[in-house]
């Protein structure tokens, strides 16, 4: 179990579209366990590998919110969008890749997700409230898209160019 890095943007891997995960390696097995540990000590309710340098498709999320309630952690391999609802929900995002710039997305508020566990089995449910949200939250950052994309340019360049500042100032990779 070990903590990665989590690369900030601007940053080219953040942008690229992510490969298949081809077989359910122990290497994919380790990642998977280091990107809930990752999660759980930024703190965030999702992660994607993209955002630790690993370009391939998977993502683990837990949007569990209740102190008292167990949590549960998801490990979503080669994930896919199978149908989403005509409603839609806004949430005021953020991203562990883009620290402490919030803005409103609006997405659609149910979801119905097929991927692959890492016992190999295929599995499908529908997501909904934050679940839904970081779900396709996640699934764009294996797309190369984040969620200052779907802000105006002038909102998006002005986060860019405050993250770079960051990053100049910090040295953070
Ligand atoms: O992908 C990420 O950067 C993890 C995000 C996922 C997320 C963003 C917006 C809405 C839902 C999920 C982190 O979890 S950001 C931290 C956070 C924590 C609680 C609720 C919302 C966001
Ligand atoms: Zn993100």
């Amino acid at each position: 179990m070990s903590i990665r890095p989590i690369l900030i943007h601007p940053d080219p891997r953040l942008k690229k579209r992510c490969a298949p995960v081809e077989s359910i390696s122990p290497e994919i097995g380790q990642l998977a366990e280091d990107m809930l540990e990752t999660m759980y000590e930024a703190p965030g309710v999702g992660l994607a590998a993209p955002q630790v340098g690993v370009l391939q498709r998977l993502f683990v999320m837990d949007c569990v919110k209740e102190e008292d309630a167990s949590p549960r952690p998801l490990v979503l391999i080669n994930p896919e969008i199978v149908s989403t609802s005509d409603e839609v929900n806004t949430y005021e995002e953020g991203c562990l890749s883009i620290p402490e710039q919030y803005a409103e997305v609006t997405r659609p508020a149910r979801v119905v997700m097929r991927w692959t566990g890492l016992d190999g089995k295929v599995q499908e449910e529908e997501f909904d409230g934050l679940w839904a949200t970081c779900a396709q939250h996640e699934l764009d950052h294996l797309n190369g898209k984040l969620f200052i994309d779907y802000l105006g340019a002038l909102k998006r360049g002005m986060i860019t160019r405050k993250m770079a500042k960051l990053k100049r100032e910090q040295g953070r990779g």
